[in-house]
């Protein structure tokens, strides 16, 4: 499914601008199509089409450049490490997600990460320059009452990974980075781009 979510801003050809994309990795129900929304639209509306695969277009305004975005809102189909490896091959940038109300999600999130690190791990070796920036993002924290998963807990899966840690909520728009982490990428590449997105996803 297509969903076109902003209109392009007026004046603005997307076609003419450099397309940036993403994809939105995550077990059930932790909240990533609320934080395609949020920062596409800037909105949180509460109920989303359930685990359902969608193209989201929009344009937005990265680190001060116009991008198109494209961004992959996936259902749990996402999680297969055959997705992952695609997503790996075609994406600019990858948000991995879980809910720091929902410990299963946590845990399906890591057994996704590890099988992760070795792929990782291959690339880097034989074309670092293609490895794409990733961030690990543990969504809800309004909730924080409800917590099951620490921040010890979320910056430990970044670590296994190499990449940030992201504590956001998509519900009352705002996130924070947690933990900075060398990143399996080359530190030339765009970096800056995600932690771009991340830090407007939820503003
Ligand atoms: N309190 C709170 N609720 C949230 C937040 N983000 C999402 N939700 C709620 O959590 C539920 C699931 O959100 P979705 O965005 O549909 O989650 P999803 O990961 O896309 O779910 P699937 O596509 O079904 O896997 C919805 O009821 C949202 O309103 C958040 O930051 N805080
Ligand atoms: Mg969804």
């Amino acid at each position: 499914m297509v969903m076109e979510v902003t209109s392009p801003r007026l004046g603005l050809n997307p076609n003419a601008l450099r397309e940036f994309k993403l994809v939105v990795v995550g077990p059930r129900k932790v909240g990533k199509s609320a934080l395609v929304v949020r920062f596409l639209t800037k909105r949180f509306i509460n109920e989303y089409l359930e685990n359902t695969d969608m193209t989201c277009n929009g344009v937005a305004d990265l680190d001060g450049e116009n991008f198109r975005v494209n961004i992959q809102d996936t259902s749990e189909k996402g999680m297969r490490i055959s997705s992952i490896e695609h997503y790996i091959r075609w994406a600019d940038a990858i948000m991995l997600c879980f809910s720091v109300t929902d410990a299963e999600s946590y845990k399906k999130l890591r057994e996704v990460a590890v099988k992760m690190v070795d792929k990782l791990n291959d690339l880097a070796e034989k074309e670092p320059s293609r490895v794409p920036p990733i961030v690990v993002v543990g969504n809800k924290c309004d909730l924080d009452y409800f917590r099951k998963v620490s921040r010890q807990d979320g910056y430990d899966l970044a670590e296994l990974l190499k990449v940030d840690y992201f504590e956001t909520s998509a519900r009352e728009g705002w996130s924070r980075l947690v933990s900075r982490a060398e990143s399996f990428s080359d530190p030339c590449s765009s970096d800056n781009e995600t932690l771009g997105i991340v830090a407007s996803t939820a503003a």
